[in-house]
């Protein structure tokens, strides 16, 4: 008899998160399920954490308990180094909660106009979390290191991608073609720390317990 496939979750409502993570997490022999397959698109997390690692626990028990299913969940932001680190945690609510891209880019070149060059450093961090319903299995994180630059640029991405310089020079992170993006971000870096997570629980057999 045919064994089901164990399924998990991409406990995230970011559809560009879904997809560079759907991209990211192939070939891991399960099937990945999106919060709004089943009917858990409304789903609502109040991210009250004070870090990325808390808020990624947070909403990873959050959507397993939510569900049933063991799921992934990604919390990560820009971090800034002549803004003290910020926007940080914050970065989705910097330029308020119904703030778009174009409104966070913008507050974020407005506070560095008068920044040298030389000072504009800058990384993205993401920190991954995988839970199950009966609690929380292990987490990765990883980050990459830029600078920000002082126009957008580039299409692809989302977010703060326009004015990340990857290296600290053009192209940014939206000019690179997904794969691209996927070869060196902070979500492939957190991915493949908690993949070995992740096949672990898989391989251990405990998908089918339930
Ligand atoms: P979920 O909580 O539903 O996953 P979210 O967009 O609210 O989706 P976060 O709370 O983790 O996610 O906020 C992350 C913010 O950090 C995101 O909205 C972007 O502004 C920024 N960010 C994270 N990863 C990024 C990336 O790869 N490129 C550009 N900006 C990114």
């Amino acid at each position: 008899m045919e064994v089901p496939r164990a399924r998990i979750l991409i406990g995230t409502a970011n559809a560009h998160k879904v997809a560079e993570l759907g991209a990211l997490l192939e070939g891991l022999g399960c099937d990945l399920v999106v919060p709004g397959e089943i009917g858990l698109d409304e789903f609502d997390i109040d991210e009250t954490g004070l870090t990325l690692m808390e808020n990624a626990v947070l909403k990873a028990n959050a959507f397993a308990r939510a569900s049933g299913l063991p799921s992934l969940a990604d919390d990560s932001g820009l971090e800034v180094d002549r803004l003290g680190g910020e926007p940080g945690v914050r970065s989705r609510r910097y330029a308020g909660e119904d703030a778009t891209d174009t409104d966070r880019i913008a507050l974020v070149l407005s506070k560095l106009e008068a920044v040298a060059d030389e000072d504009r450093g800058a990384r993205f961090r993401c920190v991954i979390a995988f839970a199950t319903p009966d609690g929380l299995v292990g987490t990765g994180t990883g980050t990459v290191e830029g600078a920000i630059g002082r126009v957008p640029y580039g299409a692809n991405g989302f977010g703060y991608d326009p004015i990340f310089l990857v290296r600290g020079t053009r192209p940014t992170m939206a000019e690179l073609a997904p794969d691209a993006k996927n070869s060196i971000s902070h979500r492939s870096r957190a991915i493949a720390s908690v993949r070995p997570v992740v096949e672990a629980w898989l391989a251990s057999g405990r998908s089918r317990d339930r």
